[in-house]
């Protein structure tokens, strides 16, 4: 459990220091003084890790400052450090995320980007399991975010700072997925707050509005990502078809067995990918 020390959500706590708090446990615990890229697995996500080489290090989410277990079936409660391959170069991998809709706020939400930049990252991949527009895209479809759309009403930024997101999903990390795998789809990642999902409704506006893809999570971290300065790489799996695209309603447990039947694919191509990073 968090001490009082490390309670995020007091106002008197700054939020970056508990990052800097949390990276040196993670150093401590890993033996490694810097990491080079952050990910966060999410629906679908999980396996890569194994994928893009040894895990050296795991720890769990609770003993770390600012970070709690996770809530939500099917996620893992650790983090991990890994080899990527034998470049040298080391992951931090997150098994799981904290989303808005637990209710602990937007600090939580955010403080697993803040804490891969204070342990040096450069660079976070941020995956997701998400609804889908396009009826074209089945499920299983891996689509990289080329951009988003935050109806969350929601900001990790806290006061007058004014953070430049025009090209918040990296071009050039993008350009690096697609020589990975030329198919992969690009589109736009409307970050509902959840966790209900969307009515048809919400669907056909998020459409309107130029989304491609609805979901609950990577819109805020993004944001988080690049007050820091880090790049940020955003791929979807296209879990369901989102409400009323489909004539099927929408279950947890679907959502799951997507995730199950693309895993494999996911977790070779988020390897193939992390290996190819700068
Ligand atoms: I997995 O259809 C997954 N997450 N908002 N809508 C929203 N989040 C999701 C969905 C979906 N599927």
């Amino acid at each position: 459990m968090s001490t009082s020390a490390f309670d995020l959500n007091d106002p008197a706590t700054d939020p970056f220091e508990v990052a800097e708090q949390a990276a040196a446990v993670i150093a401590e615990r890993t033996g490694a003084t810097r990491h080079d890229v952050a990910l966060v697995l999410g629906s679908g996500w999980r396996q890569a890790g194994d994928r893009i080489g040894e895990t050296l290090a795991t720890i769990d989410n609770a003993e770390v400052p600012g970070f709690h277990a996770g809530a939500v079936e099917g996620h893992s409660r650790t983090m991990r450090s890994v080899a990527i391959g034998d470049t040298g170069r080391r992951a931090l991998v997150y098994g799981t995320r904290t989303h808005f809709y637990e209710g602990r706020g937007v600090r939580p939400v955010v403080h697993a980007v803040r804490t891969a930049h204070a342990a040096g990252c450069s660079t976070v991949v941020l995956t997701n399991g998400c609804g889908g527009l396009n009826p074209a895209w089945k499920p299983g479809t891996t689509v990289l975010i080329s951009d988003h759309i935050n109806l969350s009403a929601q900001s990790p930024i806290e006061g007058a700072t004014f953070v430049d997101v025009t090209d918040l999903y990296t071009p050039r990390l993008r350009e690096i997925a697609r020589e990975v795998d030329p198919t992969l789809e690009e589109g736009v990642y409307v970050q509902f707050r959840g966790p209900q999902y969307e009515t048809p409704a919400e669907v056909r506006m998020a459409k309107i509005l130029g989304g491609d893809l609805v979901g609950m999570s990577t819109g805020l971290e993004a944001i988080a990502a690049r007050q820091v300065g880090l790049d940020v790489l955003g791929i979807s799996l296209v879990t369901n078809l989102a409400a009323g695209i489909s004539d099927k309603p929408l279950s947890h447990e679907e959502v799951l067995e997507a995730g199950q039947a693309a895993a494999d694919r996911c977790a070779d191509l988020l390897a193939a990918i992390v290996r190819r990073l700068p």
